[in-house]
């Protein structure tokens, strides 16, 4: 039914066949449109250069309302493999397409997924996409397995970590050298640059 205002008209029939009078209904039809997903994220999706160690803004380009409502957001972040999204403490109910997240909610080297969800006046919901980054101190650096700007000892451990694994995402530099599999080439590599 289309919105805006709809008339119809009643009457009463008994049994008998007598009718009453007609009366005169109206109601008005309101439709409610969710808001537009938020977009334009920023770290963009798949950033691998965000500055460890450091409390990381969050910011996206603003939903609109087609309502012509305001809009607000709430934030979720996960860190690692498959994980759930958990709100962001702060990031609820923002009015801002903006929000601060605090280092200590940051694991350097590590995977992050977040989303933002917009909210309007009706209390409609869209969520967005799940976009990802990853805090790293040089992402250019491949010796710096664990990133965090030294080649030490963590990163002989982190190499560890994924020992002999042939199928790792995007994001874990433990295959040093990028020839598809975890080895001893991967720790001479860092045994190299590795500063005691
Ligand atoms: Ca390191
Ligand atoms: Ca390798």
């Amino acid at each position: 039914m289309a919105s805006g205002d709809h008339a119809f008209d009643v009457r009463a029939v008994d049994k008998a066949g007598n009718t009453g009078p007609v009366s005169k209904l109206t109601f008005k039809v309101i439709t409610i449109s969710p808001p537009t997903a938020a977009s334009g994220p920023n770290p963009v999706d798949g950033a691998k250069d965000v500055r460890p160690g450091q409390n990381l803004n969050l910011s996206w380009r603003a939903s609109n309302d087609p309502d012509g409502g305001s809009v607000k957001y709430r934030v979720s972040l996960g860190v690692g493999d498959q994980v759930s999204l958990n709100l962001v403490e702060g990031c609820k109910d923002v009015s801002a397409s903006t929000c601060l997240v605090p280092a200590s909610q940051l694991s350097t080297g590590k995977i992050h997924y977040w989303r933002v969800t917009a909210i309007d006046d009706e209390g409609e919901e869209t969520d967005g996409r799940v976009w990802s980054f990853v805090p790293c101190h040089d992402w250019d650096r491949s010796e710096d397995v664990s990133c965090d700007g030294a080649v030490d000892l963590l990163d002989l451990v982190a190499i560890g970590l994924h020992w002999g694994k042939t199928d790792l995402p995007w994001w874990v530099r433990a295959d040093v050298n990028q020839d598809g599999l975890v080895d001893s080439f991967d720790l001479a590599l860092v045994e190299q640059r590795r500063k005691p």
